[in-house]
């Protein structure tokens, strides 16, 4: 019987479907066990198929509780599942996962739908990297819908347009200022615009000043967009726009192919992973050659930290 973390063992079982076994080459990818490049090289061979989706917005919008929606109506269609939880603020909002966890808990048995949480570890790129990784073993795992949920929407350590394919951005009539904040950062990268919790009052408000703040962003001196991006109201809770939203998402799938804009994104997306490699293994080295000697000599006068981090970058 082959060990455990027998890479060629673990990558034939991920391949194959084994839910166990990709819960396993996970972990291995995310703590950057000494096999996870191994794994990684294989994996990679299977990125690109799957559409990814990035859900971002404030926490409440109901992220969660349309995840669930779309991950059912992908799972009546029988289209196996990848979900992911992104957690920035780290270990330390394990209550907010566990109300996600609750969400989302009617699929947690279902064969076809894989579903994780990463926490950011407080490393450089350490959360972006998680995601590039977990991205490959889901699409490895065979998924063909891959959702990333994730707060905040660009100026955070999680650039999630560069992490996905597909944007949507969530906001609720509540958060009528929250789409003024919104502007600058998600106005860009959004690529379907949902006002969550439409049953509530005002959401006809909130779909048109988003529209119109859309119209107005896009109209200044750009080129004509071939993607207009939608705005859809929705109640996550009742299920209500929820098919629309769906075929927004498949209509922008579509788009992507089509226009080639998917393969451009899909660059982008390869060269952020390699960005965030190369940034994080350069800066760790350097970092392992920080001796107490080094430190000394700060406390002593005898260098500073600049001449210092610069002889420590340079060395081999
Ligand atoms: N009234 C209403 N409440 C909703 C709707 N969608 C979600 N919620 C509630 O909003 C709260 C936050 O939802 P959640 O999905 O956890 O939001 P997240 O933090 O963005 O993931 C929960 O109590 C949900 O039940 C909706 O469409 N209408
Ligand atoms: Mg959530």
């Amino acid at each position: 019987m082959p060990a455990k973390n027998d890479p060629p063992d673990l990558i034939k079982r991920v391949r194959r479907g084994e839910h166990a076994a990709a819960s396993r080459a996970l972990s291995l990818v995310v703590n950057e066990d000494a096999v996870a490049d191994v794994l990684a090289k294989d994996f990679f061979k299977c990125s690109g198929v799957a559409q990814k989706l990035g859900v971002c917005g404030p926490p409440g919008a109901g992220k969660s509780t349309l995840l669930g929606r779309l991950i059912a109506r992908y799972r009546a269609e029988k289209i196996k599942v990848g979900a992911l939880m992104v957690d920035p603020s780290s270990s330390v909002s394990g209550g907010a996962f566990l109300g996600d966890r609750l969400r989302v808990m009617e699929h947690a048995t279902d064969p076809g739908v894989f579903m994780r949480s990463l926490a950011s570890r407080g490393m450089i790129g350490g959360l972006t990297h998680a995601i590039f990784g977990a991205i490959h073993v889901l699409e490895a795992l065979g998924c063909r819908k891959i959702l990333v949920e994730t707060v905040g929407t660009g100026q955070d350590e999680v650039d999630i347009a560069s992490v996905v394919d597909t944007v949507l951005c969530v906001t609720t009539p509540a958060m009528g200022d929250e789409i003024q904040a919104m502007k600058a950062g998600a106005m860009e990268i959004g690529d379907i615009f949902v006002v969550n919790k439409a049953d509530l009052s005002g959401a006809d408000r909130a779909v048109s000043a988003l529209r119109g703040a859309l119209g107005l962003g896009r109209s200044a001196g750009q080129e004509p967009q071939a993607w207009g991006p939608p705005v859809v109201a929705t109640s996550a809770s009742s299920g209500e726009g929820v098919a629309e939203l769906a075929e927004g998402v498949e209509a922008h799938w579509r788009y992507l192919k089509d226009s080639g804009e998917g393969r451009a994104r899909l660059k982008k997306q390869h060269a952020a992973e390699l960005r965030f490699w190369m940034q994080r293994r350069m800066i760790q080295a350097a970092l392992d050659r920080v001796s107490d000697k080094n430190l000394e000599d700060l406390l002593a006068l005898r260098t500073d930290p600049a001449s210092l981090g610069r002889k420590l970058m340079r060395a081999r």
